[in-house]
């Protein structure tokens, strides 16, 4: 029998990235969607079969982590050996526009899935995106397992109460429960408005002749960038070790986001000074200046470290937006498979 994981956040850049590492070891993947008006399961495209086929082990359900009686029936009907809790308002900016809804799900939405777990009465082990914003102001750097939290956002927040929630049904409950503190992670696949898809999709854009301009808010800001496809095997890791435990993902290299905006410019040949401008907008109420992470103890007990260093992951992300704008000019993206996947996820909901 296939080991069944059930991954909430399937449709984003980590969940893709994780579905295709589970099925590439034999799982049964089951991911939690949302209904949306917009088509949102483009990420899934390359690895989902339709389910009438029968040759598919990848399950989209409809739901959502507001909704707990939903997540209690999907943990019941699935039975997963493993559930990993992906699923957030992502985006740190965002979480200073809307914080009531960014806490209703990147937080409490982790404690109804702790809960329908609970009541389910099954012991899935659990993995939690806990994430480097927790530090937020800097208290030490490198930072460490052991550094102490100091959130800067809304966001921030929430992460630092799912953190501790996690932590909290590992001790009161036994929960196979751990915590991936990652740094931040990115990949062609990045959504795109976060800073380097943003800068990536703006050069591909700006060297076809398509856009001059590109506005980003404070390029001061340092980060350890590192790439997501290699990531997503650190959750995988911590689910398999005996005893669960909280691990720090990142590269322990930090680059700002004007280095990015060099290097990434630097690949095409242009100068990012002539494109970029300043926009007020972009700035966060307060910022988080610096992260860098101490990947030392996934190394040691996990061996897991990174191979994709910034220049590469730079690389790899401007080359993947030149040759999908070239595609996309040329005609080259396929409709007709959106179209079927799309009513093919329409018909998991009827399961
Ligand atoms: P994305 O923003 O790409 O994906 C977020 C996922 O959550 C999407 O599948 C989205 O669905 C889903 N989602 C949002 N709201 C809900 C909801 N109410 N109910 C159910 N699903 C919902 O994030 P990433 O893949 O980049 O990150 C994955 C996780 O890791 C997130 O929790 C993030 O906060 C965390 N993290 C990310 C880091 C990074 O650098 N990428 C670093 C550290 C932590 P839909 O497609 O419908 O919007
Ligand atoms: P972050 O990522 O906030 O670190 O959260 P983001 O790419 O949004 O910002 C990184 C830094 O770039 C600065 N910045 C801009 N950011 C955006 N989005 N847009 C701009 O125009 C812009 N200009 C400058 C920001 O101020 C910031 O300092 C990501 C998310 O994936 C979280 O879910 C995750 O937890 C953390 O990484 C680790």
């Amino acid at each position: 029998m296939a080991k069944k994981a059930l991954i909430t956040g399937i449709t984003g850049q980590d969940g893709s990235y994780l579905a295709e590492l589970l099925l590439s070891k034999g799982y049964e993947v089951n991911g939690i969607i949302r209904r949306a008006s917009t088509f949102n399961t483009g990420r899934l495209e390359s690895i989902y079969a339709d389910p009438h086929s029968g040759n598919g082990r990848l399950f989209l359900h409809y739901g959502d982590l507001s909704d707990a009686s939903a997540l209690a029936r999907l943990i019941g009907k699935i039975q997963p050996e493993e559930i990993y809790n992906l699923a957030a308002q992502s985006h740190v900016r965002v979480s200073f526009d809307s914080p009531e809804y960014t806490t209703d799900i990147t937080a409490t939405g982790t404690v109804r899935l702790l809960e329908a777990i609970r009541e389910t009465g099954i012991k899935p082990r659990f993995y939690q995106a806990s994430s480097s914003e927790m530090y937020g102001l800097v208290q030490e750097v490198p930072q460490t397992e052991k550094t102490p939290f100091y959130p800067r956002s809304p966001y921030g927040c929430a992460k630092v109460y799912s953190y501790w929630v996690t932590v909290n049904y590992r001790e009161s409950y036994g929960l196979h429960a751990s915590n991936g503190i990652l740094f931040n992670h990115e990949s062609p696949r990045r959504g795109e408005t976060f800073v380097t898809r943003k800068i990536t999709r703006a050069v591909a854009h700006i060297k076809a002749g398509l856009q001059n301009k590109l506005f980003l808010g404070n390029l001061d800001a340092k980060r350890d960038w590192g790439y997501a496809k290699e990531y997503v095997e650190a959750m995988w890791l911590m689910l398999q070790q005996e005893k669960a435990d909280d691990y720090v993902i990142a590269t322990n290299e930090t680059h700002s986001v004007r280095e990015f905006l060099e290097v990434a410019f630097d690949c095409v040949k242009l100068d990012w000074k002539n494109h970029v401008e300043i926009d007020p907008r972009y700035y966060r109420p307060a910022e988080v200046d610096l992260l860098i992470g101490d990947f030392s103890k996934a190394r040691r007990v996990l061996g897991w470290e990174p191979k994709t260093r910034f220049a590469d992951l730079v690389k790899l992300m401007v080359d993947a937006d030149v040759e999908l704008l070239r595609k996309h000019q040329k005609g080259e993206i396929p409709g007709c498979r959106l179209t079927f996947l799309r009513i093919s996820t329409a018909q998991a909901a009827d399961e």
